[in-house]
């Protein structure tokens, strides 16, 4: 397993649609392997591949409390196929938008089907932080950040500032 660099914004490929799996083969296990190593180095709840550079279809998550069992959960293809008129509001963060804090709504509840690590459909209801996180990761998966959600003046202050830092590491 290895523990994997995350991309940051404004990295391009962060913004390109990933592409469906057709099979849960041994090259999307170990990459589900990697995720989760990367994921929980981070530290962070979730992780998408994009985030890591490969344009697959595939999250993990572990919306476990420090003090609770881990709860690992990888999906491969997922598609949400109900979600709630009912909303929350909770505070996001992206391991690709280092140290920024935002409040996001979504639908509090939702049903998800996906492919789990080996393969066979699952599917799943999640409400509050899970259904938060699984709607951020399948954003990313869209090309999509929990920014876009934002005013434009706070969209573009954040974008300024990590294209500024993108410039000073190339040189
Ligand atoms: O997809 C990502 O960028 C990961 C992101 C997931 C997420 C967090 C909160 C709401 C929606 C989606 C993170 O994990 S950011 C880091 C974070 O939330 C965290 C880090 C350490 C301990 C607890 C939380
Ligand atoms: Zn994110």
């Amino acid at each position: 397993m290895t523990i994997r660099p995350i991309l940051h914004i404004p990295n391009d490929v962060l913004r390109k649609v990933a592409t469906p799996v057709e099979t849960v083969n041994d090259e999307i296990k170990t990459l589900i392997k990697d995720m989760f190593e990367t994921m929980y180095d981070a530290p962070g709840v979730g992780l998408a591949a994009p985030q890591i550079g490969e344009l697959h279809r595939v999250i993990v998550m572990d919306p476990s409390k420090e003090e609770d069992e881990p709860n690992p959960i990888a999906m491969v293809n997922p598609e949400i196929t109900w979600a709630s008129d009912e909303t929350w509001v909770y505070q996001e963060g992206c391991l690709s938008i280092p140290e920024y804090y935002e409040d996001v709504e979504r639908p509090v509840k939702i049903r998800v089907k996906y492919l789990d690590e080996n393969g066979a459909a699952q599917e799943l209801e999640a409400e509050e932080l899970l259904s938060t996180v699984v709607q951020h990761e399948i954003d990313h998966l869209d090309g999509k950040l929990f920014i876009d959600y934002l005013s434009r003046l706070k969209r573009e202050r954040v974008t300024k500032k990590f294209q500024k830092i993108a410039k000073r590491a190339a040189g």
